[in-house]
């Protein structure tokens, strides 16, 4: 069965994204940065296998001509046409903040699927508009999705702990509000860990010394809009709205709010907006 992704062909640019994705966004926020036009095709939660190539995850990049499938791997190829968006000098510090964040994306999965209050507000909506189930009773959506999804809860829960890998989340899988306050403990000490790459009030973009976005930006960006943003227009809210005011990370605040105003996420209704940015220009 041929795939929605094999039945592009052209040069076009095209992202096949599902938008509540970090690493959608990291690749659009690129995208857009050097403003490069581009379709973006949306895939549904339900058609990542059927749609998508192998490893039928998002996002999958038709570039001149070529499939990536890894968000990484486009970004930093990205870079050899345009170098400030991965800067050479820099790559082992883009690395690492990529390895950091990666950890940190177990943040997400625990809060927005393993915590009620997160899931509620957070993916829940989502699902429920993805399955076309809006006219139904909030009660009763929540309840139905709540028990569809508790084996995915719970493997997703497991996820989290090898990632984390901090002795944290407990193998067994019992909803234990103990447990759920000592990883917000550490998800802020995390944060912290984030607003550090800032090494001044000065310091515009995560890596010191750069003078615009980064692959680390990007990346960095789109995780924290699983956490504390709107997720662009995908209308999917952060699962821990509280975590500015609980983290005190003021740099990384500031830079997020500047990433989103100058960066806005657009997900529906985007196809060659942009005029190609010539390079040196
Ligand atoms: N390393 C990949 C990771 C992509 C990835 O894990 N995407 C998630 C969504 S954020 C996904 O498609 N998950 C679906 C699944 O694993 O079934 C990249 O950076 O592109």
């Amino acid at each position: 069965m041929p795939t929605v992704v094999s039945t592009y062909t052209g040069d076009e640019t095209v992202v096949f994204a599902i938008s509540a994705s970090q690493y959608c966004h990291k690749v659009l926020n690129a995208l857009d940065h050097l403003k490069l036009p581009h379709k973006v095709v949306l895939v549904k939660l339900t058609g990542l296998k059927t749609d998508l190539e192998p490893p039928h995850t998002v996002p999958q990049i038709r570039w001149k001509g070529t499939l990536y499938t890894d968000s990484g791997e486009f970004v930093e190829k990205l870079g050899e046409d345009y170098p400030p968006v991965y800067p050479k000098e820099h790559a082992a510090t883009i690395k690492d903040i990529d390895t950091f964040t990666g950890r940190y994306n177990a943040y997400p999965l625990y809060f927005g699927l393993w915590v009620d209050e997160g899931l509620v507000l957070s993916y829940l909506p989502h699902i429920v508009s993805e399955l076309g189930l809006g006219y139904l009773p909030n009660f009763l959506t929540s309840n139905i999705l709540k028990l569809a999804l508790s084996g995915a809860r719970k493997e997703k829960r497991q996820v989290a702990r090898k990632m984390l890998n901090n002795g944290v989340i407990s193998e067994s899988n019992g909803y234990d509000k103990k447990e759920i306050a000592a990883l917000e403990e550490t998800l802020i000490a995390d944060t912290r860990k984030l607003d550090a790459y800032f090494q001044s009030d000065y310091q515009q973009w995560v890596v010191a010394g750069t003078s615009e976005p980064t692959a680390a930006d990007f990346q960095m960006r789109g995780i924290l809009e699983k956490m504390i943003g709107t997720n662009g227009d995908s209308g999917v809210i952060g699962c821990t709205p509280w975590l500015w005011e609980k983290a005190k990370a003021p740099r990384l605040q500031q830079w997020f709010d500047r990433m989103v105003s100058q960066l806005p996420l657009v997900y529906h209704g985007k196809f060659k907006d942009y005029q190609a940015k010539t390079i040196g220009s």
